[in-house]
C-alpha cells in the first residue's frame, strides 16, 4: 500500500531519544519541513525512558550531560546533584518535547521494521509494525548506541519463577526492597544497580565475569554559588567541551604519565580519585592513559592498590582485581567495592565458576550451589551501535541492503550516513565520535540539518556519500582505534561482547573537536564526500 502524493512527507525520524527529538524539532521547526517521527516506546527519552531501575544515572556531569541548544532552558533548569538521576533526564527530555510542541508529531508504540529506498523517486517508504507505510524524501535515524538490549541465552531462562529482568527494560512496578537479588554483569549499569541495590535487598549476588577498574563519581549535592558560576559561564563551559577530546566539562590532560615522578603521578590520582569521575579519571589525569601501557598500567595499579585497601574479604578482592589495560569505558560509582564488605552481599566469578543454568529458584554454579532468588537482574549490556539498525530491513539504492553492505564490518562517513543509501542519516551511526553523547548528537544533528537545507535549497532531490569518502572516514576510525590500548580489551565499544561477532571499529577515537572540525571542513567545502543530484537546477528566470 502506497501513501498518495498528499500523505507524502519531506522526512521521518526514527526514535525519540535525544537524537530524535532535536532532530524533529530542527526538520520541523526550523526548517519547516513536513516530518513524523515514530517511536516504539510509549512515551519520549529513549535511554532514560527504558532504563528505570535502582540507581540509573548520566555519569558524565549533568551540568553538560544535556541539550545545551536551548541556552534559556540551560539556565532556568539547573540539575542539583552533581549527577542527573534518570527520572530529572526524563522529565528534562519531556520538557523539550512540550516546549517546542513536538509531541503531536511523534507516532509513539510504532517501531520502523522496514525502509525501501525508490532509486526513480528518491524516496523511502517506511515501513511500521503495524503495517503501515509512509513515504518521505529524507529518513533521519536516532536509533541509539546503545539501545538493543543484549540478553545472553543462559540454558533454563525461561523456567525461572521470580522476576527476570533486563536493565533496559525495567519494569516500573517492580521493588527490590527485602528480596533475594542476584544480577548478571557488572558494566556501568551492574554497579550502578548493585552501588543501589546492596543497601535496601535483602540478599545480593553478584555473577561478575570480569573485574572492573571503578573510580568514585563524587556524587552530592551542588551549592548555590557553583550554580550561580555555571549559569554565568554557561557559554564558555560549552566551548570548552566542543572543543575536547570527551566532551565532558573538565580540563584534559596532554602531560604523559611516565614525564613525572612517581610521587607525582600517586598525587595526581589521588586527587582525580577525591575528586571523583571515571572521564576525568582516564582523561583528566594524564594525557596517554589510554594509549601507552605503562602510563595505563600506572593508573591500573593506582586503582588495584584502592581495591585492596577497601575490601575486606581476600578472596573477594582478589575476584574484584582486574589485571589487564585499564581500557573500557571509564566507570564511576560511590560505594561500589564498600559494596563487597556488607554482609548481604555475595560476589560470584562466574569465571571462575561459571552459570550452568537458571532454575525455577534461582542460579546453579558449576560448583553445584543453587543460588536462591526472587528477582534475577540481567545488567548484561546492549548489542552496540549497529545492533539497532541490523534490527531493521534496510534497502537502498539498487535494492541492496544494510545487513549486506554492513556484512564484514558497519562503515559510514562521518558516522552520519553510508554510501548506497541515498537521503538516510544517522545520528551515533557507527563510527562517530567517542564522547559525552548529548554534545556529539548535538553537532550531528546540526550538520544534518544544514546538509538536508543546502540538498533542499539547490533543489537536489538525493544527496548520499560517496564510497571513498566512506572508506577514508573508515580507514581513519581503524587507524586511530588500533593506536589505542580500547581496542586491545573486549567491550561493547569494539561490538565484543556480543557472542559470535567479531571485534570492529565502532567509533572515532580522534576527539568531539576534532570531529567537530571535520564537519565544518566538509561543510564549508560544499558537504564534501557527498554528491547531490541534480548537482543543482537552474535558476529559475
Ligand atoms: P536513545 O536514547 O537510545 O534513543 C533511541 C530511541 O530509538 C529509543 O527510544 C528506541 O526505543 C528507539 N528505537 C530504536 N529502534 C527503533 C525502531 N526500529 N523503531 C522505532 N523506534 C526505535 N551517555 C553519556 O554520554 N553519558 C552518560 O552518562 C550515559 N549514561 C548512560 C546510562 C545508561 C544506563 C545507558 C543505557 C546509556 C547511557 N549513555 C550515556 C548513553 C545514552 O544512550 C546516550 O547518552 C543518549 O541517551 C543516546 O540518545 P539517542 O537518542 O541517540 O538514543
Ligand atoms: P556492558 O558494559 O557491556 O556490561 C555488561 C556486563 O555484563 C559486563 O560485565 C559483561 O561481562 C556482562 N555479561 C555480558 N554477557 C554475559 C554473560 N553471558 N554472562 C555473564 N556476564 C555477562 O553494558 P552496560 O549496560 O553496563 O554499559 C553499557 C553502556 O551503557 C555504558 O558504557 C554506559 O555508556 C551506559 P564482560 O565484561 O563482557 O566480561
Amino acid at each position: 500500500m502506497s501513501a498518495p502524493a498528499s500523505d507524502r512527507l519531506d522526512a521521518i525520524v526514527i526514535g525519540a531519544g535525544f537524537a530524535g527529538i532535536y532532530m524533529l524539532h530542527k526538520l520541523r521547526n526550523e526548517l519547516g519541513l513536513r516530518v513524523l517521527a515514530f517511536e516504539k516506546a510509549d512515551g519520549v527519552g529513549g535511554t532514560w525512558y527504558w532504563n528505570k531501575y535502582p540507581g540509573a544515572c548520566s555519569d558524565v556531569d549533568g551540568i553538560v550531560y544535556r541539550y545545551s541548544f536551548d541556552r534559556e532552558l540551560l539556565r532556568e533548569r539547573m540539575p542539583d546533584t552533581r549527577y542527573v538521576p534518570q527520572a530529572q533526564t526524563l522529565a528534562l527530555l519531556n520538557e523539550v518535547v512540550d516546549r517546542n510542541n513536538l509531541r503531536g508529531d511523534i507516532r509513539f508504540g510504532t517501531g520502523v521494521v522496514g525502509l525501501t529506498f525508490d532509486d526513480d523517486r528518491n524516496e523511502w517508504t517506511v515501513r511500521t509494525d503495524d503495517g503501515a507505510e509512509y513515504v518521505a524524501r529524507y529518513v533521519v535515524s536516532g536509533l541509539g548506541p546503545l539501545s538493543e538490549r543484549n540478553f545472553p541465552e543462559i540454558e533454563g531462562r525461561e523456567s525461572f519463577a521470580g522476576r527476570l529482568v533486563h536493565t533496559g527494560a525495567w519494569p516500573e512496578d517492580l521493588d527490590i526492597t527485602g528480596k533475594r537479588v542476584g544480577v548478571i554483569g557488572t558494566g556501568s549499569t551492574g554497579t550502578q544497580f548493585i552501588c543501589a541495590a546492596a543497601p535496601i535487598a535483602g540478599h545480593l549476588t553478584v555473577f561478575q565475569r570480569s573485574p572492573q577498574y571503578v573510580v568514585p563519581a563524587g556524587n552530592g549535592p551542588l551549592g548555590a554559588d557553583y550554580l550561580a558560576q555555571v549559569r554565568d559561564g554557561y557559554d564558555a563551559i560549552w566551548e570548552q567541551v566542543y572543543d575536547s577530546r570527551v566532551g565532558c566539562g573538565f580540563p584534559e590532560s596532554d602531560v604523559p604519565a611516565m614525564s613525572v615522578s612517581a610521587d607525582e603521578r600517586t598525587r595526581v590520582f589521588e586527587e582525580a580519585w577525591q575528586a571523583g569521575n571515571g572521564f576525568r579519571f582516564m582523561f583528566g589525569t594524564f594525557g596517554d592513559i589510554p594509549f601507552d601501557p605503562e602510563a595505563n598500567e600506572a593508573a591500573a595499579a593506582f586503582i588495584r592498590a584502592k581495591i585492596a585497601a577497601t575490601v575486606r574479604d581476600p578472596e573477594t578482592a582478589r575476584l574484584l582485581t582486574p589485571t589487564g589495560y585499564y581500557a573500557k569505558r571509564p566507570i564511576c560509582n560511590d560505594g561500589y567495592y564498600e559494596a563487597y564488605n556488607r554482609d548481604n552481599v555475595k560476589l560470584v566469578s562466574v569465571q571462575e565458576n561459571p552459570i550452568q543454568r537458571i532454575t525455577p529458584a534461582g542460579v546453579v554454579t558449576a560448583d553445584g550451589v543453587e543460588h536462591e532468588l526472587d528477582v534475577l537482574v540481567f545488567a548484561t549490556g546492549f548489542d552496540a551501535v549497529e545492533g539497532s539498525y541490523n534490527r531493521i530491513d534496510v534497502r537502498g539504492s539498487g535494492g541492496r541492503t544494510l545487513r549486506e553492505h554492513w556484512s564484514e564490518a558497519p562503515t559510514t562517513y562521518l558516522g552520519v550516513a553510508t554510501s548506497g543509501f541515498p537521503n538516510l542519516f544517522m545520528v551515533f551511526g557507527p563510527n562517530s565520535v567517542f564522547c559525552n553523547l548529548p554534545p556529539g548528537i548535538e553537532s550531528q544533528v546540526e550538520w544534518i540539518s544544514d546538509l538536508i537545507a543546502a540538498a533542499e535549497q539547490r533543489g537536489a532531490e538525493r544527496v548520499e556519500a560517496t564510497v571513498a569518502a566512506e572508506d577514508g572516514w573508515t580507514q581513519t576510525c581503524r587507524g586511530i582505534a588500533e593506536a589505542s590500548l580500547f581496542a586491545k580489551v573486549d567491550s561493547w565499544i569494539f561490538g565484543a561482547n556480543i557472542p559470535g561477532k567479531k571485534p570492529r571499529t565502532l567509533f572515532y577515537f580522534g576527539g568531539l573537536g576534532t570531529y567537530r572540525a571535520t564537519l565544518r571542513e566538509s561543510a564549508a567545502a560544499d558537504f564534501a564526500g557527498f554528491v547531490f543530484d541534480p548537482e543543482d537546477l537552474p535558476t529559475a528566470v
